[in-house]
């Protein structure tokens, strides 16, 4: 039998498609952003060319302006919804017209880690340029007031598509929609898993809103009725720009770092500002009615991923305390949340990339413990079940895809049954 490491690697193996990786076969049919990310990471620890090539294919759908959009279309396929027609972007290859949680430096920055020679050196060297604009991008396009705080257009966006957190948000949003919504999600798996039709209205309801705005940022930005900072895109950004600073230093100019360090000092400040004492959490909040979201997810422990250590002890204890009744962390939802749900989509189940981030950031921020108990809780789940795209955290079961490519990348960058 093969061993469950073997198995990760033929997942991404299998989900390749020639140079970059789909997030799994039919479900996902294209290069999704974010899912690369952690790809490239997977593909490290065993093939570090074919990790620079997962990078350098999402990079062939970056726009001129630094954008690293959320889908890069390089073959068609009928298999999803909203495929190219629907965004209308005409480029080559295709893409989306909004972003996701930028974890691309990071990678990066990792994939070099792991390929430390002069070849390694090189590919890095062609990146850098790509991924420094990328970052420019996000201060330019989504906080040109320079806040601190990035602001979030949609929430595929931010990667957690129908998490609670949105819902109150999404209220603005209108239902109505010129474009015929035939979504394809469902014929793959189970409805009751995924998110409802009323969500797609206003999903697909946003995408007219960005395509009348002609794909234009300060456009977009004013256009859009849904507008929030998002912890975890927020705190993956400032991660980013970490690693990114320390790529300046070795293939940009001290101006670069300059400028990057400068953006940090910012983001850091930015980010303790969504700190809330009394739900122990870091919150999200609506930047058009500029309050605090009160609803406490996952991606509220993800500013420990960005080091940022003040609140590491109280966040382990929120989530001891989540702990208590979910068979495994993290649940994308409080347990204790009436909105939690432990099989709908981002309302409740638990992702093996989030736990990653979540783990590392305990870590990282002196919370041993707690670290090890969600990296292993993670490895429990995908020795249990195998690399599903998320689990129930009440009962450990696997569920959506079955053969996900980031869950697969997870397992080895956990170390596999070995660590
Ligand atoms: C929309 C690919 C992506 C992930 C997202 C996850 C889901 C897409 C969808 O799948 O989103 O981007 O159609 O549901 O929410 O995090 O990147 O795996």
């Amino acid at each position: 039998m093969m061993d469950r490491s073997e198995a990760a690697r033929r997942v991404l193996r299998d989900n390749d498609r020639g140079g970059y990786t789909v997030p799994t076969d039919r479900l996902y049919p294209f290069q999704w952003n974010w899912d690369s990310a952690f790809v490239a990471m997977g593909f490290a620890t065993f093939d570090t060319g074919r990790a620079w090539s997962e990078i350098a294919w999402l990079l062939r759908g970056q726009w001129e302006d630094g954008l690293v959009p959320q889908i890069v279309f390089h073959a068609p396929s009928d298999d999803y919804f909203p495929g190219p027609e629907v965004w209308g972007i005409r480029r080559d290859p295709p893409t989306s017209g909004i972003t996701q949680p930028p974890v691309l430096a990071t990678a990066a920055h990792r994939v070099l880690a792991a390929d430390a020679t002069e070849a390694g050196e090189a590919r890095m060297a062609a990146i850098y340029p790509r991924l420094r604009d990328s970052h420019r991008w996000w201060a330019a396009a989504r906080d040109p007031a320079g806040t601190g705080l990035v602001a979030t257009l949609h929430p595929w966006e931010t990667g957690m598509d129908n998490s609670p957190a949105w819902d109150r948000a999404l209220d603005r949003v209108p239902v109505t929609t010129r474009t015929e919504i035939r979504r394809r999600d469902t014929s793959h798996v189970d409805p009751a898993f995924r998110p409802r039709a009323i969500d797609y209205q206003r999903f697909i309801h946003l995408v007219e809103v960005f395509r009348d705005a002609g794909w234009e940022p300060g456009r977009m930005l004013a256009a859009s009725p849904f507008r929030v900072a998002d912890v975890g895109t927020n705190a993956i950004l400032l991660r980013a720009e970490q690693d990114l600073l320390e790529l300046a230093a070795r293939f940009g100019t001290p101006a670069e770092a300059a400028e990057i360090a400068a953006r940090i000092a910012r983001m850091e400040a930015a980010l303790e500002s969504l700190w809330d004492e009394g739900r122990g959490c870091y919150l999200p909040r609506d930047l058009i009615s500029g309050e605090s979201i009160p609803f406490r997810g996952s991606a509220g422990f993800l500013p420990l991923f960005a080091g940022q250590a003040r609140h590491a002890a109280a966040l382990a204890g929120t989530l001891e305390g989540w702990g208590k009744s979910v068979r495994a962390l993290v649940p994308s939802t409080d347990p204790g949340d009436a909105l939690f749900e432990p099989l709908r989509y981002w309302r409740g189940p638990i992702w093996a990339v989030v736990n990653w981030m979540v783990a590392e950031g305990f870590r990282r921020c002196g919370q041993e413990a707690m670290a090890g108990r969600v990296a292993g809780d993670t490895r429990g789940l995908i020795a249990a079940e195998g690399f599903s795209e998320y689990f129930d955290p009440l009962t450990g079961q696997g569920i959506g895809g079955g053969t996900f490519s980031w869950t697969a990348a997870i397992w080895l960058l956990l170390g596999g049954g070995e660590a």
